[in-house]
């Protein structure tokens, strides 16, 4: 069953938020990093976590509404910064997978930023 504590050793976000992990890192701050996904379904497809091991949003609470926030204004500062097209004609798809059912393997949320000229792998 996925935990709430800050951080959660057997987590592959947590190692690589700390670094155990290599990525390519997008961006970082005290509160979130950004990364490219590893099997990318766009010509541009990062990721964007808390840093804080949160499992996905079904445990999310009125207390992380500012992180959420936070993690919604970057997305298209970083997905013009990656090479994202400028809307209307370009912009990007927002995914967040939640539970098994919902499509999610990684138990740390996690927003997938995908853009870039189509066709693309999926969707
Ligand atoms: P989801 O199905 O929403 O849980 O997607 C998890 C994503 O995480 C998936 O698109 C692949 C990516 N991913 C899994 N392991 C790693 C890793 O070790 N490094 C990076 N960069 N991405 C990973």
């Amino acid at each position: 069953m996925p935990t709430m504590s800050a951080h959660d050793p057997d987590c592959i976000f947590c190692k690589i938020i700390a670094g155990q992990i290599p990525s390519r890192k997008v961006h970082e701050d005290d509160e979130l990093y950004a990364f490219h996904d590893i099997a990318p379904w766009a010509p541009v497809h990062f990721l964007i976590v808390p840093k804080q091991h949160i499992p996905s949003m079904a445990q999310l609470t009125v207390e992380h509404e500012r992180l959420l926030g936070r993690i919604m204004v970057l997305a298209p500062k970083l997905a013009m910064e990656q090479g994202c097209n400028p809307y209307p004609e370009g912009g990007f798809r927002i995914v967040c997978n939640t539970g098994t059912e919902g499509g999610q393997e990684v138990h740390h949320l996690h927003v997938h930023v995908m853009g870039g000229p189509r066709p693309w792998a999926r969707g």
